[in-house]
């Protein structure tokens, strides 16, 4: 398929819906796909009506890696002056809560494109690996250093050094997820949590996210001292003031900014 249709997007209200659209590779993640998901993701991020982004695929496949038909034959010149994969960043900048919503395959780049998300909601079929060392090369796209981040060196390097997959349950277990939901509930839950994030004020819930990363790049103090400096900040919202009002008030919290 085009450009053009390699990603869909879908709007339900201040969520809105990235689907990875190549179903017949398994939603490998070619040149076509980064460039719409970077163009979608640049848009949406900066769309106050946009609370939540959902990446999803299909219920046989999250992603099944970068495209290798379109890397096969690549030089390794023609890989580092086109800086191969670095539209990803994009998706790692975004401001805005990102939930992955991971059926079926997430390999390669599919796991480090859920990776780069804040949620990653599971449903039982997911199978997550890192199999770039079955082809004769390593994780491209982030997987060596958010997959150690993530789960410890021990099961990283586990997965990285022999490529073999995982299901849900041991994802869970390792803490590569956030949680894992049958697959006839997996849809709504989903859309049920993008939904209460989106229902919250955007400042504080952007407060949230940058905070909680700023965890993984800076030293324990410098990260609470960031911490407590956001914290005041968010006294200077009206979000701050309607969330605390309205539960004294015992009312539902009536946020501006979302
Ligand atoms: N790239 C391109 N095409 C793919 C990919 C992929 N990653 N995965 C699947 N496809 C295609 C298949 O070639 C096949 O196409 P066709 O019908 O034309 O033959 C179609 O999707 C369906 O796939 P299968 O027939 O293989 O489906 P199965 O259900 O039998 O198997 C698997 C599913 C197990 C997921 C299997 O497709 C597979 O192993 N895929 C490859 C997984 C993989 O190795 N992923 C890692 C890719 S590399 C990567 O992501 C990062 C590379 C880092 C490089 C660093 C450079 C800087």
């Amino acid at each position: 398929n085009t450009e053009a249709d390699a990603i869909l997007v879908e709007r339900d209200g201040r969520v809105a819906i990235l689907r990875l659209n190549r179903p017949k590779a398994l939603n490998a993640l070619n040149n076509s796909v980064m460039r719409a998901m970077a163009a979608a993701i640049a848009a949406l991020d900066t769309d106050t009506g946009v609370g939540v982004i959902v990446i999803t695929g299909s219920d046989k496949a999250f992603a099944a890696g970068a495209d290798i038909k379109e890397m096969a034959d690549r030089s390794a010149v023609e890989m580092a002056m086109s800086d191969w994969f670095s539209g990803w960043d994009a998706v790692a900048r975004c401001r805005t809560p990102l939930i992955a919503a991971v059926s079926g395959f997430a390999l390669g780049g599919g796991c480090e494109l859920a990776m780069m998300c804040d949620i990653i909601i599971a449903s039982e079929t997911a199978k997550f690996g890192q199999p770039e060392i079955k082809l004769g090369v390593i994780p491209g796209m982030g997987g060596s250093q958010r997959l150690t981040r993530a789960i410890g060196k021990y099961k990283a390097m586990d997965l990285i050094l022999t490529g073999r997959l995982i299901d849900a349950g041991e994802a869970d277990r390792v803490g590569l997820v956030s949680r894992v939901v049958q697959q006839a509930r997996f849809w709504d839950d989903v859309m049920t949590t993008a939904r209460m994030i989106a229902g919250f004020g955007k400042p504080s819930v952007i407060a949230a996210k940058e905070t909680a990363n700023r965890a993984l790049e800076v030293s324990l103090a410098e990260g609470l001292l960031f911490e407590r400096r956001v914290f005041h900040a968010l006294f200077a919202t009206e979000d701050q003031k309607e969330g605390m009002n309205a539960f004294v008030a015992k009312r539902p919290a009536e946020f501006r900014h979302r």
